[in-house]
């Protein structure tokens, strides 16, 4: 697969408002956020999209969901709740194509998308 942005942000060539890491997730706040949090939960190694993803990756997605439940229960947004998205492809909506969990909260939510 081809470089991407945020391969670059996991190399730290350049920079983001990094919220969490461990040794395989890295979380930074949204360059255009879209709600007062909104944080993009990536996989250190690169998957392009989530129709990429083979059973192999099933840890790691998990892994990618879990970082993000554990940050917005962190920051107190269980209760009230929150959204994680995963965009994929052209109508997705996917700018980018290295996987990411879009976390979304403090404001309310509406369905469906547009
Ligand atoms: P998606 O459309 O699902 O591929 O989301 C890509 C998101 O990535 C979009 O909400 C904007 C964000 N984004 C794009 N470039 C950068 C960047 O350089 N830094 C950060 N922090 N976010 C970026």
């Amino acid at each position: 697969m081809t470089d991407t942005i945020f391969a670059k942000i996991v190399r730290r060539e350049i920079p983001a408002d990094i919220v969490y890491e461990d040794d395989e997730v890295l979380a930074f706040r949204d360059l255009n956020p879209q709600a007062p949090v909104h944080v993009l939960f990536i996989p250190k190694r690169a998957i392009a999209t989530l129709d990429d993803a083979v059973p192999g990756d099933a840890a790691l997605l998990g892994k990618l969901l879990l970082a993000a439940a554990a940050y917005a229960r962190a920051q107190g947004f269980e209760k009230d709740g929150y959204r994680t998205v995963i965009n994929t492809n052209g109508h997705g909506g996917q700018t980018v194509f290295h996987i990411h969990v879009h976390l979304l909260a403090g404001r309310q939510m509406h369905w469906p998308p547009g």
